[in-house]
């Protein structure tokens, strides 16, 4: 197991490479271009610029997150092959800098939603992403994007670009005639255009889960259980089309059985990196993100570092979002503090599980 962590470029991140190198056991980076919109290549250049910097401050490379896919692609409509075209290149250009892994996902319009991205938890003063389906009843997407954008302390975040954001009324009227069925189509469509691709280049694709769990404002959203996850890895069968297993999206439903989930894709060979945090549940579609810390929320972390360690033992994972404490500001999510400690907390359960094993 790789234990790696997002960084979004020193002109968008509060935190240095140099932070990142400094907690113990980082082997190196979950990466990003934050700046790219959907659809654009990322060119050569700019990618060396990141991966050289990421190399000098002495870490790897491996992964990266969101090259996020132009919303044509995933409505099939007849300009996506241009934007295919420009997909294929960026992979192309990826791997020629040493990139093994590469994280999207294909949600209609929005990548992650909360309701609040700096909720209270009383018990001890900290805060952190929140979500209730009722305060969402009363809000319209482009409340929802108002409300995210002017809370994120200025920071871009992951799957929020203003330009897509932009058109936002358009594509939802346009996803009214989409159903799951033929989401699934497009994303076959897409598949079998890349996968040849980074079969031939050695990188794997790896779909990230719809966060929340389940559909939200009526888009169809095919990428939510375990059941969804066998129908994406059939589309094209290969290892190259695998997972980016995040607990906490999944496990926002708590129908879904997080290890067995990873027991499941890890034998098959189809899980090309996770995400690992914890959520606490407070009601029906109404949770908050925890410390990773098992005790802290309702997923057991050691029963997944243990799926991990049996079934896919060589994959990569990162801490993923956790509260702001110490008094911490930062891009919501992506504090520095939490998931350091969460990082530290995952070596110490792979530490003990090695050793136990043996
Ligand atoms: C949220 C992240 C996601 C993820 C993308 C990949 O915090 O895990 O934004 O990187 O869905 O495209």
């Amino acid at each position: 197991m790789k234990m790696t962590f997002r960084w979004y470029g020193s002109d968008s991140d509060s935190i240095t490479l140099k932070q990142i190198r400094q907690i113990p056991g980082m082997s190196g980076l979950m990466g990003v271009l934050d700046y790219k919109a959907a659809g654009e290549v990322w060119t050569e250049e700019e990618i060396k610029a990141y991966v050289d910097e990421v190399h000098a401050a002495g870490l790897e490379c491996e992964v990266i997150e969101s090259v996020n896919v132009h919303e044509d692609i995933k409505m099939g409509l007849p300009t996506r092959d241009k934007y295919i075209e420009n997909y294929i290149t960026t992979i192309r250009n990826l791997a020629k800098y040493g990139i093994k892994v590469i994280v999207y996902n294909f949600m209609p319009v929005f990548d992650w939603l909360r309701t609040d991205l700096a909720r209270e938890i009383p018990e001890d003063g900290s805060n952190s992403l929140y979500f209730d389906e009722k305060e969402l009843g009363d809000m319209t997407p482009v409340d929802l994007v108002r409300n995210t954008i002017d809370n994120c302390n200025g920071f871009t975040l992951p799957g929020w670009e203003p330009e897509r954001l932009a058109e936002l009324e358009t594509t939802l009227e346009h996803y009214k005639n989409i159903t799951p069925d033929m989401l699934r189509e497009n994303y076959k469509y897409f598949l079998d255009a890349i996968i040849p691709v980074c079969e031939e280049v050695g990188i794997r694709m790896a779909v990230h889960p719809d966060d929340p769990a389940w559909p939200i404002f009526g888009l169809p959203r095919i990428s939510h259980s375990q059941e969804d996850f066998d129908k994406i890895v059939a589309l094209h069968d290969s290892p190259a089309n695998a997972l980016c297993l995040c607990t906490g999206s999944l496990g926002s439903n708590p129908e879904n059985d997080i290890p067995n989930i990873i027991r499941h894709f890890g034998e098959k060979d189809r899980i090309a990196c996770l995400h690992v945090r914890n959520v606490k549940y407070l009601g029906h579609r109404k949770f908050r993100e925890a410390a990773h810390l098992s005790s802290e929320g309702d997923l057991d972390l050691f029963e997944i570092m243990k799926a991990i360690y049996d079934t896919c033992p060589d994959t990569y994972i990162r801490p993923d979002h956790g509260r702001m404490i110490w008094d911490e500001v930062g891009r919501p999510g992506y504090g520095l503090y939490d998931r350091a400690l969460g990082a530290v907390y995952l070596n110490g359960l792979w530490e003990a599980i090695n050793k136990m094993s043996k």
